[in-house]
């Protein structure tokens, strides 16, 4: 192959994967810049890109474990024996019925990628990140306005007017990306005249870019939400003609009578935000233009989906929906469906997330994708037998990342593990595939094809990218779509009826008229070139029963619960005086996930132009209560673990809370072993084991507790 010259393909140092173009000299990568068909940023770990592809712990043959389960010891062995292990344990899987007790853990990087298709043809549950990531939100989406479970769609940043505002709310949009180029886009607007908010009880790089940031109570957010919205109702300055025009009858008379007694002050009292701010954002977002809305992880916590629901009702009574600005509505990339299309099993019949204290009340809600943070409560309830985790690492992710280790090494019967067999896809060993059975060697993102059209892209819509191999891969790497496509020919061939993973690109491109070759032609990018605005009216209306907004949800009216509850995290009630502070996890710009790829790379654990270590955050008024300096190593714990740690005091976060930067920790690699990074897991409790307190929302992070800290 050796190619030379700049070649257009995807980042993938982050899940954002971005649009990139990488030099490349005979077959060697020199250089890699955002590709300026597709917004034209690529961040730092984008140009780390080079250590990544040439590190010396690169995965490039298949291995087997020949210890104990976490000893981490391992022999070489051959693609055939592997493969012959793996179809050998899922065939007598499904021939005993339980093809649901088959997990897949990985990032889907389009909503028909080739492991998703082998998953729903064997009949197994795809358990990806993005219960944690945002679920709530996509839920309360689906609720209110019907339509397509996108994933997180942020604001359209790139199109906020001048004087339009743009709310950061448990978002740290600056330094956990999905786009590179969404920094410039804000800074741009910001530019133009529009003002931006972050709500967050940390100071994040975001909020030093800030017009204003309200250091909010962790899980407060529901309550400053519905706080505004009284004031915007009370004082009549919301949108009458989109209420009138796009709510459903009655909804709004309904949502007027349950928020007269949730006034500023009231809801001040919960989310610990003065009153007077409550009622001048609200204000200000009355009046203005535009107002975008954008969290993610940061509401994750505690009645996560009454967050998502005041959300929508805040879009919908300010009208901001679907305009410059406002919250985008998705759309559908019309890519042609690979027949016979896989059905995929019956996740409220078959699922492990009902194992709950109240299987009744589970029931109820909508769950979009299997929960992650259930697998150490699934292998001992015998519901999960075989797990593949490929292009993730539950081992250190993982809510209570203890139980999770000790779950995967519980014994079963007849000598055997009680998870029966555990595999492992990366380019690099991490700390799951010290437990794994099998370990496979994938192609690097700059090895590899794939077809992407993840709806995060928020540049343009609904667009495609098109990774391709720009250099060949080391040893023995087999990228993992291609060997989930040969074990689909081997256990489920009905579904695998085409050549490779070429050619099943090829046939979804022949929806938009196009082929990989096409697409390789027009410089890797396809875009609708818009994202369209007020998209509901060329419809007909939205995608709920009624056409209309639907701001009442009948359907948890039994749960108390058809309009947001103002409450916080029930959590943060327990166990108050031995654990007065709450844990606040965060991410960086420098570092994606606990993944072992950034953490591993030398350039981005670099103490000066890196990030070496995860000091927690301490604030200075806090500190001097319990006697802590700058630079103190001191004990964190939890009510389930401890770690040693340095304390960083600082003004940058509010007093009742302590700061920690999430993806530390790790023993495996060169590199990521190093320093005295810690992983926030350690402290977590595991969300199997907090059922009690368990926010229904079709997944739930729970990527916080109550700690103390002692010197
Ligand atoms: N560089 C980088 N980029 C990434 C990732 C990465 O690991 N690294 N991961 C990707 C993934 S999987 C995801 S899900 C996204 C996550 O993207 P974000 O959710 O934006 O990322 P975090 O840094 O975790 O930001 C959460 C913010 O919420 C705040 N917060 C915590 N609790 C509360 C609360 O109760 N209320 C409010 N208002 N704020 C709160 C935290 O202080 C923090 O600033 O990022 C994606 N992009
Ligand atoms: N305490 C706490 N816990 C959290 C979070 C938090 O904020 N705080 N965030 C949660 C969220 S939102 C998420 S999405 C999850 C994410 O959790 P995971 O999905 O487990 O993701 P990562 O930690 O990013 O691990 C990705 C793995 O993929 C590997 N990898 C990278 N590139 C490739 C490749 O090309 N091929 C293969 N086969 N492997 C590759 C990396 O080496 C890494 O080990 O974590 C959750 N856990
Ligand atoms: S945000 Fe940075 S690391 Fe993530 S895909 Fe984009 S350029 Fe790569
Ligand atoms: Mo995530």
């Amino acid at each position: 192959m050796k190619k030379t010259g700049w070649i257009p393909t995807a980042c993938y140092q982050c899940k954002a994967e971005c649009a990139v173009l990488v030099r490349v000299e005979d077959g060697k990568i020199k250089e890699i810049r955002g590709n300026p068909r597709h917004g034209g940023k690529a961040c730092v770990k984008a140009m780390a890109g080079i250590s990544l592809e040439y590190a010396q712990d690169r995965l490039t043959y298949p291995l087997k474990r020949v210890g104990k389960r976490g000893e981490g010891k391992f022999e070489r062995i051959s693609w055939d024996e592997a493969l012959e292990i793996i179809t050998t344990k899922l065939k007598a899987l499904k021939d005993r019925g339980e093809a649901h007790k088959l997990t897949a853990n990985f990032f889907p990087h389009s909503i028909t990628d080739p492991k998703w298709r082998f998953l729903n043809a064997y009949g197994g549950f795809i358990n990806t990140a993005l219960p944690h990531c945002d679920s709530a939100k996509i839920v309360a989406f689906i609720k209110t306005m019907g339509g397509v479970p996108n994933h997180h769609i942020p604001p359209a940043w790139l199109a906020v007017p001048k004087d339009g505002m743009m709310i950061l709310v448990g978002r740290h949009a600056f330094g956990g990306m999905d786009d590179a180029t969404i920094p410039r886009d804000v800074l741009d607007a910001k530019g133009r005249g529009a003002k931006l908010v972050v709500i967050d009880p940390l100071f994040t790089a975001d909020a030093a870019k800030a017009d204003w940031w309200i250091p909010i109570k962790p899980s407060g957010d529901t309550a400053f939400f519905l706080g505004m919205i009284h004031h915007i109702i009370a004082n009549d300055l919301y949108d009458k003609e989109f209420v009138n025009d796009w709510v459903r009858e009655g909804d709004f008379d309904k949502l007027r009578a349950y928020i007269a007694d949730k006034t500023p002050e009231a809801m001040s009292k919960i989310c610990d935000v003065p009153a007077a701010t409550i009622k001048k954002l609200a204000e200000d977002c009355a009046k203005a233009p535009s107002v975008g809305v954008d969290s993610f992880k940061g509401i994750m916590l505690g009645r996560a989906l009454d967050f998502g629901h005041a959300w929508t009702i805040f879009l919908a009574i300010t009208g901001n929906i679907d305009n410059p600005g406002g919250q985008p509505l998705p759309d559908v990339t019309p890519l042609a469906p690979v027949e016979p299309v896989p059905q995929g099993p019956d996740l409220h019949e078959l699922g492990w997330h009902r194992t709950g204290p109240d299987k009744e009340t589970f029931a109820k809600y909508s769950f979009i994708m299997e929960p992650t943070w259930y697998e150490s409560q699934a292998i001992k309830n015998g519901d999960l037998k075989v797990l593949i985790a490929a292009e993730a690492n539950p081992a250190l992710t993982e809510m209570g990342q203890e139980e999770w280790q000790k779950a995967v090494c519980m014994p079963g019967e007849n000598g055997e593990y009680q998870l029966e067999l555990l595999v492992t896809y990366e380019i690099m060993p991490s700390e799951t595939s010290r437990y794994a059975d099998i370990v496979l060697p994938d192609k690097s993102y700059f090895e590899r094809w794939e077809l992407l059209y993840m709806p995060w892209w928020y540049n343009f819509g609904q667009g495609i990218i098109l990774r391709q191999p720009v250099v060949e891969a080391p040893g023995e790497c087999r990228h993992s779509n291609e060997v989930f496509i040969e074990i689909g020919k081997r256990l489920t061939p009905e579904y695998f009826q085409f050549k490779d993973d070429v050619a099943y690109y090829d046939i979804q491109l022949a929806g938009l008229g196009l082929s990989v070759e096409k697409l390789q032609e027009m410089g890797g990018v396809w875009s609708p070139g818009t994202m369209g605005f007020r998209k509901y009216k060329k419809r007909g209306g939205f995608g709920t029963p009624s056409k209309k907004l639907h701001l009442y949800w009948e359907d948890l009216e039994e749960m108390n619960q058809a309009l947001p509850r103002p409450g916080l995290a029930s959590e943060y009630g327990v166990d108050e005086d031995k654990y007065p502070f709450i844990l606040v996890s965060y991410r960086s710009i420098f570092h994606a996930g606990a993944g072992q790829w950034t953490h591993n790379n030398p350039q981005l654990r670099d103490r000066v132009s890196g990030l070496y270590e995860n000091p927690i955050l301490v604030n200075r008024t806090a500190a001097e209560k319990i006697g802590i300096d700058d630079g103190d190593v001191v004990t964190l714990s939890s009510r389930t673990g401890r770690v040693k740690v340095r304390a960083k005091v600082t003004e940058r976060i509010r007093p009742d809370c302590i700061g920690i930067l999430h993806g530390f920790g790790s023993t495996v690699g060169r590199v990521a072993s190093m320093g005295e990074g810690v992983s926030d897991n350690i402290l977590i409790p595991d969300a199997g084991s907090a059922l009690e307190w368990q926010d229904v929302v079709g997944g739930e992070a729970h990527v916080s507790c109550r700690v103390q800290i002692e010197k």
